[in-house]
């Protein structure tokens, strides 16, 4: 059957509901006559229990909530699809890999892991990164996120990493972090946490956008081709825009200011028509080579080097599809690890055979029964038959009077495929070995790649981990859990260790060797790979009565050229009117944007009179300035940056040049200027 991109919104639209101009009824559809008074006997009377349509209606938000994900709670979607540059023929049978001009429909859940669902965008987490491909030979998962290796080596530990990050059971805190003892306890006495935690700890874990940060599949699967013959991948997302980052205490003041930050990014990117795009990539390593590294590939602690095993880009995902509804699509998606198709496969990584078990486990428990696949966002575009029957809220009308297999009276119908007609084989690996609960020694070098994190960080970047672990350790209050962590981290490096010391108040570690790992990887580095861009930024452009009409329009209309999001900020909604008669729509004022809510702020003209205006726009633009971001002022608008030390990202010109908007997008396009960090 031929599947294209629009193929999920058009089964999704067998179930959409639009109420709007239609009679309210009872869910027997019953018309209703009156929804503001229950029944009573007598005006003053106790409510009657014949009253259907009261109790229908209560009972009916009484069961409104379901239990949140145990981790991933917070999240947000968004609709799109994939396509592959090239068919990977060679290395996999998967259909959707096959034909460059098949577009093959997709929904990609983000969130954070540890927060609740109520809980900010913005804090420093893992985000998750999950990708539903509704193919033709059923829906693959690719359930991943914005972090390549992970905090454990075996599924079991998972329960124990997941108490130790959540809020604290006796008085349920903090939410939505994990500076605070149990989760750096759980650290100390579990050192194969130490690659992870450099990564946790980097800028990698407050990402500018959901649109600006990698996804990677984590664990090592297998592809199979159409002979046979099977190779080791790893799964790369790699963001379009390049990856983005916040800075620590921005993060901190968004996470007030605006809890939601990130999905109104992804919301508001793809309303406006800034399709996020993602190209796809792959690490292939062949059987044969299983041995030949320094770290066993089966270990979801370790990456694979880009320079040893470089990623292979395969094909794109563009995201242009908000939901209609957050709960039915975006809460009630339900992804799983073990959902492959024919020429994806899995691997011993233990982590990985752990999720296979615990992602229906918990689908069971979230959506209430085993017919969630029939939930609309979750069915597969392709048709699906078997012999399962019945359960909560089953939807399906199985016709017919067999529901078994062997049967004759079906003609032995529905019946399983051959590996040609597309069932899907299991890759024959060999396996022996006793029955042991124990990890296989490859398992126990826990530093060697912390360490080459370390190394592949620019002086910026090890500064961020550096404060990053000050701040972390500094809200633990067991010295002792301090004092181990920092000793457990000089086996990664001991000038961080020591550093990170001399913050707490705590002993430097003495008797621990200078690691000899030397190796690093310039991949890992978000800095070294800077993508310099403008594109979907969003601009603050302060602006007050008087402001000069002949300029802003230059200037306002190159910034929207180079496809920035300028929106403007005064003292007061309505209207301004510039020194030309010009009008301008004002979007927001000083009390509802803050600075931290874009990416680089300019000033125009007409906030100097006013001495309020004065020092709010004066205070927007400082703290931009703190936060590394682009600011630049026209007219009487260098005023409020004069007392900022010159830089490249200050751009300042009273009389502005022709080219005065190219100068503030060229230093735009540097996302952060750190030569300001002290
Ligand atoms: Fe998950 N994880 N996980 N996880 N995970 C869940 O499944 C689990 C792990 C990831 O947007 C749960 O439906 C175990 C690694 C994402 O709906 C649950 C282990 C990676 C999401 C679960 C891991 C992930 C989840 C909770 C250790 C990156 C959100 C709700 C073996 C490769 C999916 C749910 C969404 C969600 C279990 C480790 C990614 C409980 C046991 C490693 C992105 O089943």
């Amino acid at each position: 059957m031929a599947i294209n991109e629009n193929s999920k919104n058009k089964q999704l639209d067998e179930f959409r509901v639009k109420d709007q101009g239609e009679k309210m009824t009872t869910n027997q559809g019953l018309r209703v006559s009156e929804d503001e008074h229950s029944l009573k006997a007598g005006e003053r009377g106790p409510t009657l229990m014949e009253d259907f349509h009261f109790r229908e209606k209560m009972t009916h938000f009484d069961h409104e909530r379901i239990p949140e994900r145990i981790v991933h709670a917070r999240g947000y979607a968004a609709h799109g699809y994939f396509e592959v540059y090239e068919s990977m023929k060679e290395y996999t049978k998967a259909g959707f890999l096959q034909d460059p001009s098949k577009k093959t429909p997709v929904f990609v859940r983000y969130s954070t892991v540890a927060g609740s669902r109520g809980s900010g965008d913005s804090v420093r987490d893992v985000r998750g990164f999950s990708t539903k491909f509704y193919t033709e030979e059923g829906n693959y998962d690719l359930v991943g996120n914005n972090i390549p290796v992970f905090f454990i080596q075996d599924a079991i530990k998972f329960p124990d990493l997941i108490h130790a990050v959540k809020p604290e059971p006796h008085n349920e805190m903090p939410q939505a972090a994990s500076a605070h003892d149990t989760f750096w306890d759980f650290v100390a006495n579990n050192q194969e946490s130490a690659h992870m935690v450099m990564w946790h700890l980097s800028d990698r874990a407050i990402p500018r956008s959901y649109r600006m940060m990698e996804g990677f599949g984590v664990h090592t699967f297998r592809f199979v081709n159409e002979q046979g013959k099977a190779r080791f991948v790893k799964f790369h997302w790699k963001p379009v825009l390049g990856i983005k980052s916040l800075v620590w205490d921005e993060a901190q003041k968004i996470a007030g200011k605006d809890p939601d930050f990130h999905r109104r990014d992804l919301w508001e990117a793809i309303e406006m028509g800034d399709y996020p795009e993602f190209e796809f990539g792959v690490q292939m390593i062949d059987e044969e080579d299983e041995f030949k590294f320094d770290f066993d590939v089966l270990d979801p602690t370790k990456v694979w080097p880009e320079e040893e095993v470089p990623v292979k880009i395969i094909g794109k995902m563009t995201l242009n599809r908000n939901v209609d509804n957050v709960f039915a699509e975006t809460e009630q998606v339900a992804f799983h690890p073990g959902h492959v198709v024919p020429g994806i496969d899995f691997t011993n990584d233990p982590l990985l055979q752990g999720r296979l078990f615990s992602y229906t486990d918990t689908q069971l428990i979230r959506l209430g029964g085993p017919n969630f696949h029939e939930l609309p966002i979750n069915r597969p575009v392709c048709p699906f038959f078997n012999n399962q029957r019945d359960g909560y809220g089953r939807q399906t009308i199985n016709v017919g009077q067999v529901s078994y297999h062997k049967n004759s009276l079906a003609q032995n119908t529905p019946a399983p495929s051959t590996e040609e007609e597309g069932g899907y084989v299991h890759y024959q690996e060999k396996v022996e070995g006793r029955k042991v609960a124990r990890r296989s020694d490859s398992f126990k070098d826990h530093f060697s790649q912390a360490t080459m994190f370390w190394n592949s960080m620019t002086d910026v970047e090890k500064e961020h981990i550096i404060e990053a672990f000050s701040f972390e350790l500094g809200k633990v209050k067991s010295k002792d859990i301090r004092q181990q962590v920092v000793n457990m981290f000089a086996n990664v490096n001991v000038e961080l260790a020591k550093t990170v010391a001399e913050s707490l108040g705590v002993q430097a570690p003495t008797d621990v060797a200078e690691s000899t790992v030397s190796k690093s990887s310039d991949a890992l580095s978000q800095e070294k790979n800077k993508i310099k861009g403008v594109a979907t930024r969003k601009i603050a452009v302060l602006a007050g009565e008087g402001f000069s009409g002949k300029e802003m329009e230059k200037i306002f209309k190159a910034f929207e050229k180079a496809g920035t999001r300028p929106e403007v900020v005064s003292t007061k909604q309505g209207m301004l009117k510039g020194d030309d008669g010009a009008e301008l729509e004002v979007d927001h004022t000083f009390l509802t944007a803050d600075s931290v809510l874009f990416d680089g702020v300019y000033a125009a003209g007409g906030l100097t009179a006013n001495p309020k205006a004065k020092k709010q726009a004066k205070a927007f633009l400082t703290e931009a300035y703190e936060h590394f971001k682009t600011v630049g002022a026209t007219d009487d608008g260098v005023d409020l940056i004069a007392d900022l030390p010159a830089d490249p990202g200050v751009v300042s010109e009273a009389s502005p040049s022709n080219d005065y908007a190219d100068k503030f997008l060229t230093a735009l396009a540097e996302h952060r200027h750190w030569s300001r960090q002290v």
